[in-house]
Parts: structure tokens; sequence; C-alpha cells
């Protein structure tokens, strides 16, 4: 294996022979099954609390976009569910497949949603940095939502308007002025679970919480995020697109899904 990927030659089938961890205990994403998990009335509301001056830039990472904040200090943090403290949002991305038919990464009963959106935060009240928070069990917690094709969503539009800058691999422009809680649905019920990092190194350092609701977007928008390059600008090998980066399921070994709602 080159360097990781989603193609056949370097994808998700062959990440355990850089990344053993790939065969952990706790990796993600896994398939929800809704019947299985635990309703825990002891959990709080999630409770998000955004600075919208804290988004720093857009940036194309190959394998998917990023958007990413300042994390200097608790400008932007997310608290509640499973949370103990806050965690600060470092960044979000998301996760697509090549047709609206799959894309995300959980699944929920089976079920396939096009897209994912990951909103990425860590543990500074405990870590001093993102790397070290990453190598720790209670250190990430990644709110994921699904998306779900139907209306166009007024609220990407600054995001997918940023793509002419980042098209290819390794560009990045300023973001200024974004609040990614305009991204989320009116429901905030979820389930929670202990993961992992769904892109190598997988590290088994993620709280999930996974919101029930999904939000709308267009089949355009989604085909939007498939026009970004996954190759540099002067790269020798042809121009790909990122047309897929999204992990499939894997085994839960015996962890418990639990839920906020009945
Ligand atoms: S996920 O939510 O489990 N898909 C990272 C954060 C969350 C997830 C996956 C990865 C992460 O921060 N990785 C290390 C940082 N990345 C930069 C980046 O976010 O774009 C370095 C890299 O891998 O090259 Cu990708
Ligand atoms: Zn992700």
């Amino acid at each position: 294996m080159d360097n990781w990927g989603y193609a056949d030659h370097n994808g998700p089938k062959v990440w355990h022979e850089l990344f053993p961890l790939a065969n952990g205990e706790r990796q993600s994403p896994i398939d929800i099954v809704t019947k299985a998990a635990i309703y825990d009335p002891s959990l709080p509301p999630i409770n998000v609390d955004y600075d919208p001056s804290s988004v720093k830039l857009i940036m194309n990472s190959g394998h998917t976009f990023t958007v990413e904040f300042d994390d200097g200090e608790d400008k932007s943090v997310i608290r509640g569910g499973p949370l103990h403290g806050s965690y600060r949002l470092q960044q979000f991305h998301f996760h697509w497949g090549p047709c609206d038919d799959y894309g995300a990464e959980h699944k929920v009963d089976g079920r396939d949603y096009p897209a994912e959106l990951h909103i990425v935060h860590w543990n500074a009240e405990k870590f001093s940095s993102f790397v070290e928070a990453a190598q720790n069990p209670d250190g990430l917690a990644v709110l994921g939502i699904f998306l779900k094709i139907g209306e166009h969503n007024k609220n990407l539009e600054r995001i997918t308007d940023a793509f002419e800058k980042i098209t290819f691999k390794g560009k990045q422009s300023s973001f200024t002025n974004f609040d990614p809680s305009c991204l989320l649905p009116d429901c905030k019920e979820f389930w929670t679970y202990p993961g992992s990092l769904t892109i190598p190194p997988l590290l088994e350092s993620v709280i999930w919480i996974l919101l029930k609701e999904p939000i709308a977007v267009s089949s355009r928008q989604l085909s939007q995020f498939r026009s970004l390059f996954s190759t540099t600008e002067t790269d020798e090998s042809k121009p790909c697109c990122m047309e897929k980066n999204h992990r499939p399921v894997q085994p839960l070994k015996g962890r418990k899904v639990r839920a906020s709602f009945l």
C-alpha cells in the first residue's frame, strides 16, 4: 500500500496492513441497531456553544474537505450528553459516496444515508493538544449528522461556494464568520457509543454522538462534494475526484450503544 485512500489498492480493506488498530476492539463506524440501544434517562441534552468568529479556514486534505477552527482557547465548545466537561471544536468535514444511495459511515438498522457530517472536538480540560487528546480513550468527541436527499440546503452554500478555491489537494482558503450549528437538525436526540477515528490512524479515542434526525441537502450539492479533486494541481498521476470517502461498518465487539430517547 502506498498512501492510504479509498481505492481498491489502498482502501479500508487493506488499512490494517499499516494500521493494525483497524482490527481493534472499538472501531468506527458501526451499524446502530436501534432495538439494541439502551435508553439512558440520565443522559443530559447536548449543548453546543459555537462562536462564529472562531472559524479560520477551509481546506482540501485529499480525502475530504475540512473547515477548521481556532482551538487555542475555549471559543466554541460542546457539552452534555455522555461528555464530562467541555470539548473544544477543532474542525468539521463530510463523508460521501459515488451516488446518492450510500456514502454515510454509520448505518441505522442496516439503512444507508448518502452522506455524513462529522463535527470534531477535543478534551482541552484534560489534554494540552488535539494530538495528545487523540491518543486517549476520552480525548475526542465527534458529533455525527446524517444527510438525506431533499431540498437544497442554504446553510451549505457558504461552504460549496468556497470549493472553487480548494479544488485540489493541499489547497486552503480563509473562511470567516460561520457557526456550524446552522447545519444541525431541530431535534437533538442522539445515540452514543465509544469508538475510533474512521480514517487512519484509526485511534480509539472518540466518544461518538450521532443525531437521530438527518438534515436535507440536494442531490446537486452532493455532486459538488464529488467534484473536488483528491490529487494535487501538479500531480504526476492522473487527476482523480473524491467520489467516495466512507469506511464500511465495523464489528461492535460487545460495545453498548446508548440512546437519549425512548
Ligand atoms: S473522524 O471524524 O473519525 N472521521 C480526524 C478527525 C476526525 C476523524 C478523522 C480524522 C483528524 O483530525 N485527523 C488528523 C488530522 N488530519 C487533518 C484533517 O483533519 O484532515 C491529518 C490528516 O488526516 O492528514 Cu485528514
Ligand atoms: Zn469523519
